[in-house]
């Protein structure tokens, strides 16, 4: 197949393949898109959890986004691990440069083992001034209890959190219901003027390294080959249910899904 669209994603290397930049090129390739990357951090890390963080300098950031993107124009960005609020400056001031309006911001706070991945202080800069400039957002419930400072154990909870990120500046807002308490996996999308709730069913597996990157990876893929916000969030949903079905237990912990799902080996080369 040829490809469809372009995109850059600003995000932190995980070496166990499964999260972060890794799970962004795998899904954005995946599903028909060209890869760009301007790496904001590397971690060492396996199923198992996180061993260490290095940061990457927030010029050097600032430098790959601008330096890639004078030649090669994205169709959109993806924006994961940002840790300090160096780099969340450096990063809204290429942002400007650029001026590329379909922007989705995954907010990242903490590994699935619990390590941290931002501090506190960039987070609250994050809530001022990153949610402005992001076309969607895409938190989970603990990251969307933080940024709207609200609590959220029921599904009004959601849509009063959603709706409170919109007021921040956010353009669209999805938050995933994965860890709330219910039978099914209730996903809330919501803008000024549209809502919508999607249902699935709740997959029972430990294999679910990566399901965040995955998902707002694959969101910007599909915007960014012309589709609406909506349905974007509907197929990156799709996504990355059928690669959690798929997944292929790999690790001794929390494996990563299949992002393979998507895709069949032309003839040439099975
Ligand atoms: O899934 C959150 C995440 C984002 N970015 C990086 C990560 C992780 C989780 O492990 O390692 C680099």
């Amino acid at each position: 197949m040829k490809i469809k669209s372009k995109i850059l994603i600003i995000a932190g290397s995980d070496s166990s393949g499964g999260a972060g930049i890794q799970a962004d090129i795998k899904t954005a390739t995946c599903l028909g898109s060209y890869a760009m990357t301007a790496i904001t951090a590397v971690t060492v890390q396996n199923t198992n959890g996180v061993k260490s963080v290095v940061p990457i300098p927030a010029n050097e950031i600032y430098n790959q986004i601008i330096y890639t993107t004078k030649d090669i124009k994205p169709d959109a960005i993806k924006i994961g691990m940002l840790h300090s609020t160096q780099v969340i400056k450096k990063v809204l001031n290429s942002l400007d440069t650029i001026k590329i309006k379909k922007i989705i911001l995954d907010p990242v706070m903490v590994a699935k083992g619990g390590s941290k991945l931002i501090n506190d202080q960039a987070i609250q800069y994050m809530k001022k001034k990153l949610l402005k400039k992001t076309f969607l957002v895409t938190p989970n419930l603990p990251e969307a209890e933080i940024l709207a400072g609200v609590k959220i154990s029921k599904i009004d909870d959601m849509i009063f959190a959603a709706n409170k990120l919109v007021q921040l500046g956010a353009k669209n807002v999805l938050i995933k219901g994965g860890h709330l308490r219910s039978k099914n996996v209730v996903d809330i999308f919501l803008n000024k003027n549209e809502k919508k709730i999607f249902y699935n069913k709740r997959l029972y597996t430990k294999n679910t390294h990566g399901t965040g990157c995955t998902l707002s990876t694959a969101i910007t893929s599909f915007l960014s080959c012309g589709k609406t916000i909506k349905k974007s969030c509907e197929l990156g949903i799709k996504y990355v249910n059928s690669a959690i079905i798929t997944n292929p237990n790999l690790g001794k912990g929390h494996g990563p899904v299949n992002h393979l799902n998507s895709i069949q080996l032309n003839k040439n080369f099975r």
